[in-house]
């Protein structure tokens, strides 16, 4: 026998869809978890997802051998821009396993800390300006961090310079990715009968959609028109010349246009966010600003951060791990059972089921993380602690094959942004009544977050002493 899976009241026609604020459905999910339990069922375009948020059962759902990724809603509708390229690829398509071979070892820890100059380069960029601001100026947390990691990954990865830090309007790629992401996430939940009918929404989603394609084009013709484009060891030269060990072949040029814009969205929305949630989380909670401070002081005294330094960074790393423990930018992922299942050897799952991983709520599970869970100690992620943790209490970069492949990309340079960031500044609210409002689209934000940044004098603020990390410039 098997156990009823909890299910709030159903509407004739609309399932639960009225359960899920259609701003911010990852906060009615929140919610719904706190009330029906970590494991509860949603009936959404007739179709049932199985929303789970305790680590005993996520631990389940991650035996890659009973469950795949599933690509249903949200990202389904993704794929009308990203196509196949590696987020939004199904499991079975010849383009993912291809490209995933082709692109790993850029996106593994020697190919990553190759971009450490890059990385430092686009950071100095927005702290030059900070800088020049003074400390009476309110910074918009998100809007810098979003050009931060736009520029970043851009650089990184393509070689590109969008300068988001010398203009005031952001790159029209961005509005066109946030809007047509925001859309997507609408799709995902809204019968397809009304999306087919909202002529304008629908106008406006294809004309997002085709600034996508073009910029990635763009890059593309450009490259080919490069002469030292082969000598270039970046992303989009794998991605173009790279040929696969397995099948011998190249991507298609199509498959490289949704690899661009993959890797573009992808590789800036999360990190932008997990940056900002981790300045407003350091600004809630000073004890763990001041210590982070000191050891930033300790290890990089006056100097611009090198490779090296990362190391001896870890407890920036731990800030991170405990901001994207409360707030994963990447708040769910959908599994799907190979076969016919019963999860926690009680609830009935048909493979045509979806069971969604909450990670906010399986970073709240009280079972793992104590009563205290709701508060910001990035000590659980001492090492000494970290070990003990249950397996797959902490999924912030999904599962398995299908995990993050630019979680050491990501990780290298919000540690890079935010030790910079202490070292440079004391940061303070802008508005000390500010509480967090989280924002959605298919990633979440701190909403409307303000702060301002004093220059402590510190860490080589002349642009001209910027050290090539290699070549020694370093006075110490
Ligand atoms: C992926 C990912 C994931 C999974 C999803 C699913 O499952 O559906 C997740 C959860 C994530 N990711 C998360 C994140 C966070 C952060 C911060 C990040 N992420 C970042 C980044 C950067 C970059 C460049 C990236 N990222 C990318 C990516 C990709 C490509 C993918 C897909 C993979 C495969 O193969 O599938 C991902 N990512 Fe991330």
């Amino acid at each position: 026998g098997s156990t009823v899976v909890p299910q709030p009241p159903m509407k004739l026609l609309l399932g639960n869809l009225g359960e899920l604020d259609s701003k911010a459905p990852i906060q009615s999910m929140m919610r719904l978890a706190r009330e029906y339990g970590p494991i509860y069922k949603l009936t959404l375009a007739g179709k049932d997802v199985h929303v789970i948020s305790s680590q005993e059962l996520v631990n389940e759902l991650c035996d890659e051998s009973r469950f795949v990724k599933r690509i249903s809603g949200p990202l389904k509708e993704i794929r009308a821009f990203a196509g196949d390229g590696l987020f939004t690829a199904y499991n079975s398509e010849e383009n993912w396993a291809k490209a995933h071979r082709l692109l790993m070892p850029a996106f593994g820890p020697l190919g990553v800390r190759s971009m450490f100059d890059r990385m430092v380069d686009i950071a100095d960029q927005m702290f030059v300006k900070w800088e020049r601001f003074g400390p009476s100026t309110a910074i918009d947390v998100v809007d810098n961090m979003t050009r931060l990691t736009l520029d970043t990954i851009a650089l990184c990865a393509f070689d590109i310079r969008f300068n988001s830090f010398y203009q005031n309007e952001m790159h029209p790629f961005v509005s066109a990715m946030t809007g047509a992401l925001e859309e997507a996430g609408m799709r995902g939940r809204r019968p397809n009968m009304v999306s087919g009918l909202m002529v304008a929404t629908k106008r406006r989603y294809e004309a997002d959609q085709a600034l996508l394609a073009q910029v990635a084009d763009q890059v593309i013709v450009e490259r080919r028109a490069d002469p030292k484009g082969l000598e270039k060891k970046d992303l989009l030269n794998v991605m173009m010349n790279g040929v696969d060990p397995v099948t011998g072949a190249k991507l298609s040029d199509e498959n490289i246009r949704y690899q661009l814009v993959t890797f573009l969205i992808a590789g800036h929305e999360t990190t932008s966010g997990l940056l900002s949630f981790a300045c407003h989380l350091l600004l809630a909670n000073p004890h763990v600003m001041l210590k982070a401070q000191a050891i930033v002081d300790e290890v990089l005294g006056n100097n611009h951060p090198r490779v090296e330094d990362l190391a001896k960074l870890r407890y920036i790393e731990q800030i991170l791990q405990e901001s994207l423990r409360l707030w994963p930018t990447a708040p769910a992922f959908s599994l799907k059972p190979i076969k016919d299942t019963q999860l926690g050897g009680q609830y009935a799952l048909s493979s045509h089921d979806t069971a969604l991983v909450l990670a906010p709520m399986l970073h709240r599970d009280q079972a793992v993380w104590g009563d205290d869970a709701e508060e910001f100690k990035p000590e659980r992620f001492a090492p000494e602690s970290a070990e003990k943790l249950p397996p797959n209490a902490w999924k912030p970069f999904g599962n398995g094959v299908r995990a993050c492949i630019g979680r050491t990309f990501a990780m290298q340079e919000a540690q890079i942004v935010l030790a910079m960031m202490l070292q440079r500044f004391d940061i303070v609210q802008n508005d000390p009544g500010y509480q967090l409002e989280v924002a959605e689209t298919l990633t979440i934000k701190p909403h409307g977050l303000m702060m301002r940044a004093r220059a402590r004098g510190t860490g080589l603020t002349m642009r001209s002493a910027l050290p090539s990390v290699t070549q020694g410039a370093r006075k110490d």
